[in-house]
């Protein structure tokens, strides 16, 4: 029987090398799987049939490559990608393992960090463009404090933006078709980190000297661990034509950074996050920032990497049968009816408008008085989502 919900390219599924390639290591223990190479991950991701795998520098190349190493695992890459039809649609830099980001990279107080940091980056962004990704994400892992002692958050902001604003010269120097994207967490690896969250990111992103260049990567477990509704930081994003990028996973709300298989925990969340970006047409890659349990082996991992994409088209065809659900529709309709016309009042200021608002008068107790109808419509949801709509 053909499989509805098979991956396919249009879906533009990716996995970074991180995900797949996790071998399972958690702040109290050692690793639980064998270390594979980024050439075998990349096979592994495009036997599930992914489209595409995004990496951080480190993944592929070791920090401490020589220059023939380097061309050798770029080459063996290349091949790879070739021989699988696999895409690279982002790329990153690895500005957390290594010790010398113990305070940060962009943010760090010692100055030969921040060059250091920077000269990294140029080499990725570099690495990128040589995979053709056209999107460069920045997740400031250890852009934080434990202690504000430490750093005036105000000097951290600075230093964030001098290395973007010099990035975003370096892109544009370079001719590289790349933007960037900007991926907030509240906290961990550090105590705090700066720019916490979606709406700290956009804010931030129009203090830069080329905003247009730079939107914004959220990712579910990091909203969800800040206790934010995850969709409308998204359509916020989106609606500002920020939304370059997404990292899908899942995460119960107050815990450690969990990084689960996509709409594992939160289903309903899940399905109208899939339904807006699906309804809206958000045309870039569905990236899945996740790992599978500590308690897998390799099958695991794959079982867990199917299972992202397809809760991911599951969700999907639900939305299409919510959007033509009669009834439901029916409400929808009902909900945004334009009563006794009085959405003529609103708009663009006017005196005209001015004047017919103000000569209005609203029967306040009686218009108070209407049933909303949502529990109808959130339990027909929830039917529908369970299976028995
Ligand atoms: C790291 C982090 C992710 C980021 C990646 C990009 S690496 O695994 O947990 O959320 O997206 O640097
Ligand atoms: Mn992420
Ligand atoms: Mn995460």
């Amino acid at each position: 029987m053909l499989d509805r919900f098979q991956p396919k390219p249009e879906d533009k599924f990716v996995f970074g090398l991180w995900t797949l390639g996790s071998v399972g290591r958690d702040p109290f223990g050692e690793p639980v799987r064998d270390r594979k190479s980024p050439m075998e991950i990349a096979r592994m991701i495009a036997d599930i049939g992914a489209w595409g795998v995004n990496l951080h520098d480190n993944d592929l190349i070791p920090i401490d490559a020589s220059p023939t190493e380097q061309d050798h695992i770029k080459s063996e890459f290349h091949k790879v990608l070739a021989e699988t039809g696999l895409v690279v649609p982002m790329a990153t830099t690895n500005l957390f393992t290594d010790p010398i980001f113990k305070d940060g990279a962009f943010t760090a107080n010692d100055p030969r960090v921040r060059a250091y940091a920077v000269q990294k980056t140029l080499n990725a962004i570099d690495l990128g463009a040589e995979f053709n990704a056209k999107i460069y994400v920045f997740w400031g892992g250890r852009e934080g404090v434990e202690t504000d002692a430490a750093k005036n958050p105000v000097d951290a902001i600075k230093r964030n933006r001098e290395a973007l604003n010099f990035f975003c010269e370096y892109i544009l120097d370079k001719k590289y078709d790349m933007k960037i994207a900007l991926e907030p967490k509240p906290n961990e690896p550090r105590g705090d980190m700066y720019n916490a969250t979606i709406g700290h990111m956009l804010a931030f992103i129009e203090t830069l000297d080329h905003p247009e260049m730079v939107g914004v990567n959220p990712e579910t477990a990091h909203e969800h661990m800040a206790g934010l509704n995850f969709l409308h930081g998204v359509a916020q994003a989106w609606e500002c034509g920020k939304l370059f990028h997404i990292d899908l996973n899942d995460q119960r709300f107050g815990r450690y950074d969990q990084d689960f298989r996509f709409g594992m925990v939160d289903i309903k969340s899940a399905f109208f996050l899939v339904k807006f970006l699906e309804d809206v047409k958000y045309d870039g890659a569905r990236h899945f920032d996740a790992h599978a349990f500590r308690t897998e082996d390799y099958e695991g991992v794959k079982d867990f990497g199917r299972g992202c994409m397809r809760t991911y088209l599951i969700l999907k065809d639900k939305a299409e049968q919510w959007n033509k659900d009669r009834e439901i529709q029916s409400l929808v309709e009902e909900l945004n009816s334009d009563k006794d016309g009085a959405s003529a009042l609103l708009g663009t200021y006017s005196p005209e408008r001015l004047a017919k608002i103000r000569a209005t008068n609203f029967d306040r107790i009686e218009i108070a008085k209407r049933g909303m109808a949502y529990e109808r419509l959130d339990q027909l949801t929830m039917d529908l989502l369970m299976g028995v709509r």
